[in-house]
This record gives structure tokens, C-alpha cells and sequence, in this order.
């Protein structure tokens, strides 16, 4: 049954996951582009990052790149950089990141982004924090009108010390908004979702603008018992789009 599930599913978007998975990589490749040997790099997380990091792998077994340091943003991502043979490092051994590579959830028309849905936004936060040049690669369904114009969530990294707390203000805070706050739990076994750094993440939904994206990022970081939030606002240095038109590079 599984298996004619799965077919129907091919049938009824005709290959619409293979040709976005094929966008995902026109992009990473083109920020690929970006790297020179000898830089300190970040390497991103998700579906549209990973093979931004095959490619880093790929250019420097075939010696087209070399003595380059990847600094993961999650451990999936270091498993992975291993994989490729990517030489790994950290932030503590580089506080100073030439540039890094990474997926996005949500891009707005200011290049603002939602970023964290894949459950690592704190590393991805910190090490873009730390980078020169920070290099967003998305498909063309990531662009929104406005943050939160997904319907998708917004994610915030909480400690599990009275999580329902901190969800309960977090949903609050953006009450005009029509926010609704879930804690992010694992499909499989109901348990709460748990990140690399042993924290919770609550899920914004919002049904409308939640306006000042910086006045709002600040509001959820005032919050006792919040790590860190899934607004990446005036962090993007370059967003690589592919589309069918092709790849658009928008420049900050
Ligand atoms: C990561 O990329 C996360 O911030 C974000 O959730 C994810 C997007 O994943 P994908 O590229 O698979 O759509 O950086």
C-alpha cells in the first residue's frame, strides 16, 4: 500500500519534488561559487545547504579548491561535511567567518529571513553572526510578501524549564497578529522535539504581519526562557534564488 501511496503521490505532483530539489542545487552551486581556497566557511543545514556542501567536498577532492575550513551549523551537517571529507572546525578555533552558505525558510522583498524549521537556528544564528559574507540559497517557493506570509512556523528556541510559560507569552506578544504558538514535538513518538543544544522550540503561526521584524525580534529575546528566534533580520548579505526563469542573485 505504501508503495502505491508513494507512486500516486509522484503522479499527482508530476516530479515536483525533483525539479525542486534540482532548483535547490542550481542555487547551492552558484553560492558555491563564492568560495576560495583558504576560506573559513559555513556550512548551512537543510535540503538546499546540503549540497552546497557536497559540492565544497566535491571541488576539493578534484583539488579545484583547497585548504578550506568548514564550520557546521548542526551536527547533521558535521556528519555530513565528514562524509564529503571537509576539514571541520568551530567557532571558538575561528570567531571570524569568511563566509557562509545556507538555506532559508521564508525570504521577504528586504531579504529579511525566517530560518529554523529544520531545528537548528541557534548554530545557524551564531555562526552567520560570525561571518563576513553570509549567502542565502532557496528555491523560488521560499520568497513571501511578508515574514510569516507562509502560514508555515516561525521558530524559538526555548529551555524546557516551563516551556508552556514562555509559549503562553510568546503567543501573547503577537496576539494582534493572531498568533498561535505550538510546541514543536517529533512526528514518530509525540515527544517534544529536542535541538543539538538540548532546548525546546516553540512554532509561531502568525495570521497576519507582525510589522517592525527588529522591534519584534527583540519583544521574543526579552522573554525570559527564549534562546534565540527564527528572525534572521539584516543578515543576509546575498539571496541566491532559482526559479524556472533561472537564478536571480539579489544583492543587500
Ligand atoms: C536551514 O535551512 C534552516 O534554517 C531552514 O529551516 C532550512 C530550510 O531547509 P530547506 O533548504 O531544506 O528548505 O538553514
Amino acid at each position: 500500500i505504501a508503495s502505491q501511496k508513494a507512486a500516486a503521490q509522484t503522479m499527482s505532483s508530476p516530479s515536483l519534488t525533483m525539479a525542486q530539489d534540482e532548483l535547490k542545487k542550481i542555487a547551492a552551486y552558484k553560492a558555491v561559487e563564492f568560495v576560495e581556497s583558504g576560506m573559513v566557511v559555513g556550512l548551512g543545514t537543510g535540503s538546499t545547504a546540503k549540497h552546497a556542501v557536497d559540492r565544497i567536498g566535491e571541488l576539493l577532492q578534484q583539488g579545484v579548491l583547497s585548504t578550506i575550513v568548514g564550520i557546521p551549523t548542526s551536527m547533521k551537517t558535521h556528519e555530513q561535511a565528514l562524509s564529503v571529507n571537509i576539514p571541520l572546525s568551530d567557532l571558538d578555533t575561528h570567531p571570524v567567518i569568511d563566509l557562509a552558505i545556507d538555506g532559508a525558510d521564508e525570504v521577504d522583498p528586504d531579504l529579511n529571513l525566517v530560518k529554523g524549521r529544520g531545528g537548528s537556528l541557534l548554530r545557524e544564528k551564531m555562526i552567520e553572526f560570525a561571518s563576513k559574507k553570509f549567502v542565502v540559497i532557496v528555491d523560488e517557493s521560499k520568497l513571501v510578501d511578508y515574514i510569516g506570509g507562509s502560514g508555515l512556523a516561525m521558530p524559538v528556541e526555548v529551555v524546557p524549564f516551563c516551556w508552556k510559560f514562555t509559549a503562553q507569552r510568546l503567543q501573547l506578544l503577537f496576539e494582534e497578529a493572531g498568533c498561535v504558538a505550538e510546541l514543536r514535538t517529533c512526528p514518530e513518538t509525540g515527544d517534544p522535539f529536542v535541538t543539538d543544544n538540548r532546548n525546546y522550540t516553540i512554532d509561531l503561526f502568525f495570521k497576519k504581519s507582525i510589522g517592525d521584524l527588529k522591534a519584534a525580534g527583540d519583544a521574543i529575546l526579552r522573554l525570559p526562557g527564549v534562546v534565540e528566534h527564527g528572525l534572521f533580520v539584516d543578515m543576509a548579505t546575498v539571496v541566491i534564488v532559482a526559479g524556472d526563469g533561472g537564478v536571480t542573485v539579489k544583492n543587500k
